[in-house]
């Protein structure tokens, strides 16, 4: 398996497969394109007939171009990993959250850029504010649905919390407040080995975006 992602201090988009297939233990090889610093991506998309974005995944023949679309390929590959919950009530939240996450927080996504580097406070402006409710309310229904024990949205970690994972750095870096139940998920997530290996990877790097830094 072959992932293709861009920056790690950046690609929100990129966090999700990437962070699910570690923290699942899938070994993977991996590709950074950093599509605003020469033309590797286009070049990438246009060998493989794609718009020129990523997350991708490659598996021999196969290619999938999308993050929820990888983690749920994975999620059929490996059903002992478990990456979405076992109980179908459950699973259904879980997926519902993580379609929810893939289509909408608009405000946020676009007024929080992920940046794992940065660390500073920024007041949220009202369309964020309201998405940082439905956060609240989100977190809120999985802390009341029947689930397994652990720290993550259902419990062990699934592939929801790989699609809230850049959620987690917007939050944390800039200051915003959610919820209790989200400060303790936040937590959880940030002390993942995985998630520090991406930090680490994310703090290495020497490529600038102006628009991603607030
Ligand atoms: N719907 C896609 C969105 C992927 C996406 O927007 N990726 C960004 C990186 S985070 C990208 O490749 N941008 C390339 C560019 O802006 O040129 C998914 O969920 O995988």
């Amino acid at each position: 398996m072959h992932l293709y992602i861009a920056y790690k201090n950046y690609s929100s988009w990129s966090l999700r497969p990437w962070l699910a297939m570690k923290v699942a233990g899938i070994p993977f090889a991996e590709t950074l394109l950093p599509f605003a610093h020469g033309n590797s991506l286009k070049q990438f998309s246009e060998q493989h007939g794609l718009p020129a974005q990523v997350p991708v995944l490659i598996v021999e023949d196969l290619v999938i171009w999308d993050s929820l679309a990888i983690l749920e390929y994975l999620a059929e590959c490996y059903p002992e990993r478990q990456l979405w919950p076992e109980s179908g009530a459950l699973r259904a939240l879980a997926r519902s959250a993580a379609a929810e996450m893939h289509s909408g927080f608009n405000a946020l996504r676009s007024q929080f850029p992920m940046n794992c580097r940065t660390e500073k406070a920024v007041a949220p402006s009202d369309a964020v504010t309201q998405e940082l409710q439905r956060l609240a309310e989100i977190w809120a229904r999985f802390e009341q649905a029947d689930k397994p024990k652990g720290p993550f949205l259902a419990g062990e970690f699934s592939n929801v919390d790989a699609m809230f994972a850049p959620v987690m750095w917007r939050v944390r870096n800039y200051g915003l407040t959610v919820s209790p139940a989200f400060d303790r998920w936040v937590q959880a997530m940030y002390d993942l080995p995985a998630m520090q290996e991406w930090l680490a990877s994310a703090r290495a790097e020497t490529w600038q975006m102006p628009s991603y830094e607030r």
